[in-house]
């Protein structure tokens, strides 16, 4: 199949991640060609991404793929695409829930889903997981506003809010099926709430916890230490070999300091997450809420109902979380929701870099 020399994008926001949304039907349908074209588009592999829409951390280097769903539970289909940035990679192992928020003003945009007068809900499956949420943002008029008076740390100003409802979780949220597992000579806990975590004490690696992403990144005793607890993990739970994949994500949990539940620091597995992933903080949320699990007695749980702050370097991540038991005896997420922003930058052509000169 040949691969288009331009292809209709959008250039979206979608909470603190950015990336390039497509409709299916804009890209090639074979995989592998599909693939090379969004290496081009993102400027990858280059540490700078200076060729491409890419934005040089792993974080704005991401693709959104959206169609029209099959499945009577769902409006859009969503697949996310993680474009590696100085790697000729494209992995479709993860969600990514940041994006997420973008889908649904997007699938409007595109009119895939027509616009309610006031506000709309998009019903999303995430094609890579095979989960769903339910997206919901204004709509005034039938149109998208993007704008509004919602603040999320990590994105400077205010936006138009989108709520994103997680419906409970099919799966057990213990992939080991134990509260903890010793891995490298240390008590982790593995959790899975739409995003496999690993939760380390940041005690447990004789750190803080509250360390600057870059000074976590250049210690290199601390990366290898770590490098070895995800590929150990990675097989407890259940995900074969790891090794060059994003997912799990590890997240060094420490005492709260700023009134939250819980001070996070997020691997993603290489870079540090300048916040942390709303999956990710969905399973973070969770596994503090799993009695015995590495970080519950390390978190400052509220009293009372399901909102939970979660500390990271940019603030903070308020996510509504609850948990249960299976009829099986097991754990599972009985209700998950958070509050993003999204934004359209630009609505174009975007001209891949031309198959020559090494790419
Ligand atoms: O966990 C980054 C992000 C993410 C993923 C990552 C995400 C999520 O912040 O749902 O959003 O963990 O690779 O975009």
């Amino acid at each position: 199949m040949t691969s288009p020399a331009e292809v209709r994008c959008m250039l979206m926001r979608g909470g603190t991640s950015k990336g390039a949304y497509f409709l299916a039907d804009d890209l090639p349908t074979e995989e592998s060609v599909r693939d090379e074209l969004l290496l081009r588009v993102m400027g990858s592999p280059d540490p700078r991404q200076i060729d491409g829409l890419g934005g040089a951390h792993p974080l704005t280097s991401k693709v959104a793929v959206v169609s029209p769903s099959a499945d009577s539970e769902a409006d859009v289909d969503y697949l996310f695409l993680q474009v590696a940035v100085d790697r000729a990679e494209v992995s479709d192992r993860q969600n990514c829930g940041n994006l997420l928020a973008g889908v649904g003003p997007f699938a409007v945009e595109r009119g895939l889903v027509p616009a309610g007068t006031d506000e709309t809900s998009v019903r999303v499956r995430m094609v890579n997981s095979g989960d769903f949420a339910t997206a919901t943002f204004p709509t005034p008029g039938g149109r998208v506003d993007y704008s509004g008076d919602t603040e999320i740390s990590g994105v400077p100003g205010r936006a138009a809010a989108v709520v994103i409802e997680f419906p409970p979780g099919r799966d057990e949220l213990l992939p080991t099926g134990n509260v903890r597992d010793t891995v490298g000579g240390i008590e982790v806990t593995c959790v899975d709430n739409g995003m496999p975590t690993v939760l380390i004490p940041a005690e447990a690696l004789k750190i803080t916890g509250q360390e600057d992403p870059k000074d976590l990144e250049s210690n290199r005793e601390l990366t290898a230490r770590l490098h070895d607890i995800r590929l150990a993990a990675g097989h407890l739970m259940g995900l074969g070999d790891v090794d060059g994949t994003t997912v799990p994500k590890l997240t060094l949990v420490s005492a709260p300091r700023h009134g939250g539940a819980v001070t996070t620091r997020t691997f993603i597995p290489d870079r540090v997450h300048t916040s942390i992933g709303v999956l990710g903080a969905a399973s973070v949320a969770a596994g503090l809420r799993i009695e015995g699990s590495v970080a519950h007695g390390i978190a400052a749980l509220p009293d009372e109902g399901d909102r939970l702050r979660i500390e990271h370097p940019s603030g903070f991540t308020d996510i509504e979380s609850s948990i249960d038991r299976t009829p099986e005896g097991g754990l599972r997420a009985r209700r998950t929701a958070v509050v993003r922003t999204a934004r359209k930058i630009f609505d174009g052509i975007v001209f891949p870099v031309p198959r020559t000169g090494g790419h």
